[in-house]
């Protein structure tokens, strides 16, 4: 009926240990769901220290850098693959602020979490570290293309 002219990506959202240890898990999936993106991959995964370290490799020098590895190794995450117009930033808007402190309320983190180092959800920076991260976090077949019989108006 309406074919998009914008852009659609890619984005890697996880819900961090403290997320799914508060039973967050819901209602961080629904907010990106209401907001209109779509699932394409999901997983609880205990990853390892290496695919932690992989992931997180361009902060590497950073002080926190061992407690941060500790803290994404320390239980399950779930891991998730969003598709959508735009999805890349908009997630990180709806994530908020890296400082639970300076995220507004509605956000994910405005509304659900207090401390930097315990900040319940990570969300891809870019639409190729979006990429990047999904093919780094699922294997082939996890990740599924699908086709949305209804609402061409948000996709
Ligand atoms: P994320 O990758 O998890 O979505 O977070 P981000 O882009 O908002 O923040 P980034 O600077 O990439 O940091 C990654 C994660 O490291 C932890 N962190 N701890 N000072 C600290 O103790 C500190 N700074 C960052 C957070 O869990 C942050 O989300």
């Amino acid at each position: 009926l309406i074919a998009s002219l914008e852009q659609v990506d890619q984005t890697y959202i996880m819900v961090k240990p403290d997320g799914v240890q508060r039973g967050l898990v819901g209602e961080i999936i629904s907010r990106f769901e209401k907001k209109g993106f779509k699932l394409t991959g999901l997983k609880l995964f205990q990853c390892s220290k290496e695919l932690a370290e992989e992931h997180y490799k361009d902060l590497k020098q950073k002080s926190f850098f061992p407690k941060l590895i500790d803290y994404i190794t320390s239980g399950p995450v779930v891991c998730m693959a969003w598709e959508g117009v735009g999805v890349v930033a908009s997630a990180r808007k709806l994530i908020g602020a890296t400082d639970p402190l300076q995220a507004e309320p509605g956000t994910i983190r405005g509304d659900l979490a207090v401390q930097t180092g315990r900040n319940v959800v990570h969300g891809s920076d870019s639409p190729e570290n979006g990429k990047r991260e999904i093919a780094l976090w699922f294997k082939e077949g996890e990740v599924c293309d699908w086709t949305p019989v209804q609402s061409p108006w948000l996709r």
